[in-house]
This record gives C-alpha cells, sequence and structure tokens, in this order.
C-alpha cells in the first residue's frame, strides 16, 4: 500500500467546468454516462504533455468519447485505479460510459443498494467507484443529473440541487433531471432513487425566501421524522442568528437510509442520513438520541458553509470542515440542552476517546501530514480535537473576534477549496493578531500535559501561579514546541467565592475580573496576583479552556471543596471525577496488594451531598454523579488491567448503593417526570437523575430493587426508562433478565433501531458466558454482518463496550475480534478497520493481555487481500 503525503500537493492539471451524469438504473446493473467539460490549466512534464488521469475503481468501462469521437482501446489505458489519456487538447469534451453493479456493493461506498432503493456515499473517494473522474475536492464544478429508473419500484428519484425536469419513459421507466449551480467536489454528488414516503415543510429565510424542506424515509417511518425536521428548522433558524449564515438552494431533502457507515452526510442539498439519527418516537429512542439527531442534522446542516461553499483543498485539511463543524454543532447544542451539560458530554467524548487516539500508535495531528487510507482519518483527533482548537481560538479571540474571522473566512473562500492556514489567516486578519504559535495545536500530535503549583506570600498578599507544560512523544514526533494554550482561571477562597484576579502591575482603577484566560506560551510561566489575602483553591482550566491533561495538585479534600463549590459548572463535575477517580484507583491499588476493601467515608459523605444538592440542576447532579468509567481508570493505570478496573467500579456501586439506599430511593421518586413523556432537555435531566438512582440501587443486587426496576420497566411509556430498567438487571444477571429480554425484543421487534439497543445492551453485558451469548445473537434472524448499525450493535458492543469480557485472560474475546474483522474486511473495509482499531493500543495492557491481542493483529497481517483500511491501523499498530 501506497503512503499520501501532505507535501506532495500539486494542483490538479485539468479542470472540470461543467459535468453531466446520465444513471440508467436496472436491478442488476447501473449504467453511468459522464459528460465532462475539461480544460487544461497548466503543462506538466518535460515533454510537455500533460496526461489526463481519472480516478476509477471497480467498474467496468464501456466506452470512451472525446469531441465526439470514439476512442480505440489503445488511445488510452485502464489501470486498476484509474483511466490514463496521454495528451488531450487544451479544451475538450470527454464521454465515458460505465457500469457496475450495486446490488453486489457491500461497501457502501460508490452507488450502492440499501434495502429496496439506490443510494451513493461518496466522501472521500466513493465518486471514482461510479465513474472514472478527477476524484478530489479542489476539482469543483457544476452537476446537472438525469436518472432513469422504473417508474413503479423507484418513484422517488433524487439528486444534488434543483428538480428541473421529469417524466415518463417507455417500458414502465421514467426520469428525473437535477442541476446543482453551486459548483462541488464530487464528494458532494448524491443520487437516491427508491419507494420513499416524505414528510415536507418549509423555512423562509432572514432574507424572505422560502425553502421547501423535504424528508424521506421508508413510507412507514414517515411519522418517526417529526423531530428530525424540528432540528432542522432550529439548525437553520441558528446559523443565521449566530453566524449570519443562510441556506442557498430551493429545497433542503434528508433520505434517511438502513445501510450507512458513519451517522450521516452532508451532500449539497440532499443529507443522507444513517436512520439511527432521522427516525425517533418514544418507543425506538432514547433522550439521548433525540439529542444526538440534534445535533447530526445540525452538523450536515452546518457543512452547507463550512464545508460545502467553502471546501477543503485535499483530504489533510479535512478538519478544516469537520472540526469547524463540530464546533458550531456543539455551540448549537449547547444552545438548545444546556451549556455546561453539553460542554461535560463533548469532553467527556474527548478524553474517552481521542485522547487515548492521541495516546497511542495511530496518533496524529488534527492536520495529518501522511495517510494510506484516507477512511482511516475520521478520527476524534480530526473532528473532536478539532473542534477543540477552534473552540480555543473563540476563546483567545473573544465570540466577536471570532465571529469577524469566520465572517471575513466565509467572504473570502466562498467557491473555493482551501487550506487550515487559509481559516487562520482569515482570523488574524480580522482581528490584527498573530497567531503564529498556535498554528502547532495543527500540526503537533500528542495531549499537552500541564502542571500547576500556586504559592503564597502573606506578607505582601501576593499569589504566584505557576504553569508548566509538556507533550509527549508521538509517532513520528518525538520533540514539541510549547503549544499556546488558553488557561480560564478563577481563584476561590474559603466560601467558594471567586475573588478578583488583578495581575501585579495592572492599575487598580478598573475592578478585576473574577476570571481571566490566561495564556501560557511557553514551556514554564509564572502568573503574579496582587490583593490576595489567604491562600485560594485554584479554579483552572474551567469550561475546559483547551485540551489539555492538567493536573493542578489539589489533594482530596480540596476537591471534595471544588465538586461541591465550584462556580464553573464544568470544574465542579470535574472535581467530582477526579476524586472518584483517585478514591478508586486507591481502591485498585489495595486490591492488587490483597488487602480488604473498604470505601472512604469522606467520598461517600461528598457523593451525597451532590445528590443531594438542589441548586444542581437535575442533568448536571446526574453527571456529577457518574462515576468515571472502567475506560477511563484503565487510562490512568501504568498497565491497563480491566478485570481490575471491573471488579472495583462494580465495588463502589455496590457500597454507594447499600450506604446511600434511603437517600437514592428518596431521589428516585422526588424525580418521576409527570405526563406522558416528550423528549423535552429538562425532563431528560430528571430522567437521568432518577434512572442513576436506580442503577445505583440495584447494584446493591437486593431483590427490593429489582422488584423497583420492573415496575419502572411496566410502567413506562418510553425506550429511556425500559432500557434504564432492564440493563441493570440484564447486566446484572439478576432473576428476571431472560425474561425481559424475551419481553423487550417483543416492544423493539418493529423498529431496527430499538432492536440494535436490544442487541448491544446483551451484547455489553458483563457476565461470564458473554461470548457465547454474542455468538448466538450473531446467528439471530434479526442480525446482519452487512449492516453496521448491528455490526456496531453487536461486535462494537461486546469489543468496545464490555471491557471486562472481551479481555478476557483466555485471548477468545481477541480471536473473536479477529475472525469478524476478517470476515468483514472482504465486504466492507470502513467497517473493518472501526473494529480493529479497538486493538490498537494492545501495549497498554496488562502484559499476558497485550501478547494475546499482539498475536491476533500478526495473524491478521498475515492474511492476503488486507484492505488498505485494515492494513493500515494493523501495521501502524505493530510498529
Ligand atoms: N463528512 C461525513 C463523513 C464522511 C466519512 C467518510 N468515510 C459526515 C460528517 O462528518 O458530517
Ligand atoms: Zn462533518
Amino acid at each position: 500500500p501506497q503512503t499520501r503525503y501532505l507535501k506532495d500537493y500539486a494542483p490538479p492539471p485539468y479542470a472540470v467546468s461543467a459535468i453531466q451524469l446520465r444513471f440508467e438504473l436496472f436491478e442488476e446493473s447501473a449504467r453511468v454516462t459522464s459528460t465532462l467539460e475539461m480544460q487544461r490549466q497548466h503543462r506538466q512534464d518535460e515533454a510537455g504533455q500533460t496526461p489526463l488521469m481519472l480516478d476509477g475503481h471497480d467498474m467496468t468501462l464501456h466506452s470512451v468519447t472525446l469531441d465526439g469521437q470514439k476512442l480505440d482501446t489503445d488511445a488510452y489505458i485502464v489501470e486498476p485505479e484509474r483511466l490514463v489519456i496521454a495528451n488531450p487538447p487544451e479544451r475538450f469534451t470527454l464521454e465515458i460510459v460505465t457500469s457496475s453493479k450495486p446490488q453486489d456493493n457491500a461497501s457502501l461506498e460508490g452507488l450502492y443498494r440499501s434495502g429496496d432503493m439506490f443510494c451513493t456515499q461518496c466522501e472521500a473517494e466513493g465518486f471514482r467507484k461510479i465513474t472514472y473522474y478527477p476524484d478530489r475536492p479542489d476539482v469543483m464544478a457544476p452537476y446537472t443529473v438525469t436518472i432513469e429508473a422504473d417508474k413503479a419500484r423507484y418513484p422517488t428519484l433524487l439528486s444534488n440541487g434543483n428538480r428541473i425536469d421529469g417524466g415518463d419513459l417507455p417500458d414502465g421507466r421514467r426520469f428525473a433531471v437535477w442541476q446543482d449551480p453551486f459548483p462541488k467536489p464530487s464528494y458532494l454528488f448524491a443520487l437516491v432513487a427508491g419507494n420513499l414516503g416524505c414528510l415536507r415543510d418549509a423555512f423562509i429565510t432572514q432574507s424572505g425566501r422560502r425553502v421547501a424542506l423535504e424528508l424521506y424515509a421508508r413510507e412507514q417511518d414517515v411519522a418517526q421524522c417529526h423531530h428530525a425536521m424540528a432540528a432542522l428548522k432550529k439548525s437553520m433558524r441558528w446559523d443565521e442568528e449566530r453566524f449570519g449564515r443562510e441556506y442557498d438552494l430551493d429545497v433542503y431533502m434528508i433520505v434517511a437510509v438502513g445501510d450507512f457507515n458513519m451517522g450521516a452526510m452532508e451532500n449539497k442539498g440532499l443529507n443522507i442520513f444513517n436512520t439511527k439519527y432521522v427516525l425517533a418516537n418514544p418507543d425506538t429512542a432514547t433522550d439521548s438520541e433525540y439529542e444526538g439527531i440534534d445535533s447530526v442534522i445540525a452538523h450536515e446542516y452546518f457543512h452547507n458553509w463550512s464545508g460545502n461553499r467553502v471546501t477543503c483543498r485535499d483530504w489533510f485539511q479535512l478538519s478544516l470542515k469537520e472540526g469547524l463543524t463540530v464546533f458550531r454543532d456543539q455551540e448549537f447544542s449547547s444552545d438548545i440542552v444546556s451549556g455546561p451539560v453539553q460542554r461535560i458530554n463533548d469532553v467527556r467524548v474527548l478524553r474517552s476517546h481521542q485522547f487515548p487516539e492521541d495516546a497511542g500508535p495511530t496518533a496524529h495531528p488534527v492536520q495529518p501530514d501522511s495517510y494510506i487510507e484516507i477512511n482511516n482519518f475520521y478520527t476524534n483527533t480530526v473532528y473532536n480535537k478539532g473542534a477543540e482548537v477552534v473552540r480555543m481560538l473563540q476563546t483567545l479571540l473573544g465570540r466577536d473576534g471570532f465571529r469577524k474571522g469566520l465572517d471575513l473566512y466565509f467572504e473570502r473562500h466562498d467557491g473555493q477549496a482551501v487550506t487550515v492556514e487559509e481559516f487562520i489567516s482569515a482570523m488574524e486578519a480580522a482581528n490584527g493578531r498573530a497567531l503564529t504559535q498556535f498554528r502547532l495545536w495543527y500540526v503537533q500530535a500528542g495531549t499537552p500535559q500541564v502542571r500547576a503549583a500556586l504559592s503564597h506570600d502573606a506578607a505582601s498578599q501576593r499569589l504566584t501561579l505557576t504553569l508548566r507544560q509538556s507533550c509527549p512523544a508521538t509517532p513520528g514526533q518525538s520533540f514539541k514546541q510549547p503549544f499556546h494554550i488558553p488557561i480560564a482561571t478563577a481563584l476561590l477562597d474559603q466560601q467558594g467565592q471567586a475573588i478578583p484576579l488583578r495581575l501585579v502591575g495592572e492599575s487598580n482603577a478598573a475592578p478585576a475580573p473574577t476570571e481571566r484566560v490566561l495564556e501560557l506560551r511557553a514551556t514554564e510561566e509564572s502568573f503574579h496576583f496582587d490583593g490576595v489575602a489567604q491562600m485560594p483553591t485554584p479554579s483552572l482550566l474551567r469550561g475546559f479552556s483547551a485540551p489539555v491533561k492538567l493536573d493542578a495538585q489539589l489533594d482530596n479534600a480540596q476537591l471534595a471543596f471544588l465538586w461541591a463549590h465550584d462556580s464553573d459548572p464544568f470544574n465542579r463535575w470535574e472535581s467530582g471525577q477526579e476524586y472518584a477517580t483517585r478514591v478508586m484507583l486507591g481502591l485498585v491499588a489495595a486490591r492488587a496488594r490483597g488487602d480488604s476493601l473498604n470505601l472512604d467515608e469522606n467520598f461517600v459523605d461528598a457523593f451525597r451531598a451532590c445528590l443531594q444538592d438542589d441548586a444542581l440542576d437535575p442533568a448536571l447532579r446526574a453527571l456529577a454523579l457518574t462515576l468515571p468509567s472502567e475506560g477511563h481508570l484503565m487510562e490512568r493505570m501504568t498497565l491497563a488491567d480491566p478485570q481490575a478496573a471491573h471488579a472495583i467500579r462494580s465495588f463502589v456501586r455496590a457500597q454507594l448503593s447499600v450506604r446511600l439506599e434511603a437517600e437514592l430511593l428518596t431521589a428516585y421518586h422526588a424525580f418521576r417526570v409527570a405526563g406522558a413523556y416528550r423528549y423535552a432537555p429538562l425532563d431528560a435531566g430528571r430522567r437521568a437523575l432518577r434512572n442513576l438512582c436506580l442503577d445505583l440501587l440495584l447494584a446493591g443486587q437486593d431483590s427490593a430493587a429489582e422488584t423497583l426496576a420492573l415496575n419502572h420497566y411496566h410502567n413506562a411509556d418510553n425506550m429511556t426508562d425500559r432500557l434504564a430498567a432492564i440493563t441493570p438487571i440484564i447486566h446484572g444477571g439478576l432473576p428476571h433478565s431472560d425474561k425481559l429480554i424475551a419481553d423487550f425484543y417483543i416492544h423493539c421487534a418493529s423498529s431496527a433501531n430499538a432492536l440494535d439497543k436490544w442487541f448491544s445492551i446483551q451484547a455489553s453485558a458483563p457476565l461470564p458466558d458473554a461470548l457465547p451469548r454474542v455468538r448466538a445473537l450473531m446467528t439471530h434472524q434479526d442480525f446482519s454482518l452487512r449492516n453496521p448499525n448491528k455490526v456496531r450493535a453487536v461486535i462494537g458492543a461486546f469489543c468496545g463496550g464490555n471491557p471486562v469480557r472481551f479481555h478476557d485472560a483466555s485471548g477468545a474475546g481477541y480471536a473473536f475480534l479477529a475472525e469478524q474483522v476478517l470476515a468483514l474486511d472482504a465486504a466492507n473495509p470502513q467497517a473493518a478497520a472501526r473494529m480493529v482499531a479497538l486493538m490498537s493500543r494492545w501495549r497498554r495492557f496488562r502484559r499476558d493481555l497485550a501478547e494475546l491481542m499482539q498475536k491476533q493483529l500478526q495473524r491478521i497481517l498475515t492474511q492476503d487481500k488486507l484492505s488498505n483500511d485494515v492494513y493500515e491501523i494493523v501495521s501502524k499498530s505493530l510498529n
């Protein structure tokens, strides 16, 4: 496999000024006629020739016609991955006819079938499976697309832009013509043909234009599209109000498909969505899935500006659109849910997925400088760390400064394919501020570590805060330069009040702010504050102002104090998590020594205080009372020990259950939500807190709690409560488990998305017979290895969400994963690569486990016909 490098970028030798596509869709094949208007941009080689190279993959080529002249087969070269015409004229029209078999395309990339419909996925390099084309984002062209198909089976024929023609054809066929006036790269092309129902609505933009909104799904699923439609309208309004961005076409379409590799795709005017992020009703979707729909609908909509109107020059710039768009969708969710809850959840994702990635063998900068398979770079680093980097810009420039920078970026680059550099330059130009050192966030991988130390001089009432940064080596980058790190800081007095922060030398004419963003640029820097009477408790990195690991050198008493009193909700949560982590790691050590286990009374008291703190909003309280995950504990161990993490987390849960039984029960009853279910953030917060209490009550494994959960289940009118009631019963292997699995199946049977939860709740049960159960689930009639949602629900839930059983000392879990990866790789390399990545950090684990994982990775690597996707992850992991 070949590695591609950012440094090798060269502009495209030929531009496409227009493309016309004609699709003739049949049950056995799809025939594509592509007509390209092309112009040479410059001469390339010494001989003065400029060969035309078009990407193409897995197709049958029928003919090539240049300026009306059908070419002989010796006038061009067909290679496995491209079509080459040695020296075409300066301007020409090229017509290419190809065909493929969508029904056999299990990679879910290019043109494929999902159930009864045809659909496409082109990002990143799927268009080359549809026709020969310069399949790179810096080639932008206006598209005109004609689709022809059987009228009865495929009455709905969609592509990007506006429908300009359509009608009947002979032989019971029908056609539609679509035109997209906005030049776009091939990765944003989309086509759908099917027999679909539609939910219609409209949106009036800020300038008064009417946009038709159309949400397509199977007829029987249309009733489940209302939440998505509301989310779309909220997103459109929000982007106008917050960022001044208005939608540009007359129609915005979304199609829900059952077989999709990721969440959704932002094709111009025609988003294609995984049903998981469109369909919802109270019986099929949980509160957090409703929130997921809001954020993914918003994300894809926001791409219309950050991604489509201004796109990426090459795939190394992926975070230019993804990091920025994740930031935008996080800000949106933060406005519609609750700022602090959203922030905490976003940081949880970053910590549990991106930090480990950044510390492992596949670590890469937000702007990678090389890749083998670009699909492997749709990572938490590019998306979530990318969003954090954009967020830091907003923190450093202020909301207004950031907005000015973004306006300038859109103004300068509308209709262009650009780089991260252009984004930063716009921020600089709009704010008159150099961001030279800040650029390092894009090119240096690894999570920086910051250590803070305080010293106080009572006589001069001066406080000194010393910050020191370092960053561990990552593959290919052994030495790192210091980062430019914004550290939002407050100092709290003994009542938890933030004191005024007056830097030494500042005039005291104006009142000093109680929170400031300190900018750490050097390896070590000290900040001096005047007028500090007593040693305060520091509240640093408030709101998680930078994606770093902070060691504030606080003791447990200080953490408990901040957990109870910090005025920054994020840091309140953070302190509780850190306190719990330390207590749990202490127990891990005690267990290793063979000591008896004892949960510290102070911790139990602090936990109780938080549970009973009615000043804290229920959603936040639920987060603050959620114990750090087993994965989080493992990250903090020298060598990860899944069995120890599981044993200790279970022990702490059981202890809290017994010692706080009365308090948990009181809260459980107090937070009942009155009335029929509806998704609303405040209700969801109450349900989360109540269900957390229920979960803890069941951790004590007593039968009264099981009865409580059974009642909760039977009284539930929604998926959130049902799932919350049965998870502890099934995961705890309690007496009613089997009966509930059977009953829950009946609730889920009519919805693929609900069934995914039925599968994953079983696959993630940490019971001794987990693996045989997983194998049995894979033979269930509703399971299919060809459907990515099912693969995630079963294989993903077991290998990624059931650490204690996946990492069984026998190595059986690893052998299972390797077997599934190989089976998947033959059909769907993207899905296979995502799964195999679950073993990539094998070196982090207990020696015996590490060796067993290594063996399976080596076994995979020796297979011939491995995809580039899997090869890249496995070979980098073994390096
Ligand atoms: N841009 C797509 C992701 C495409 C993934 C290709 N393997 C969805 C999104 O980020 O909005
Ligand atoms: Zn995106």
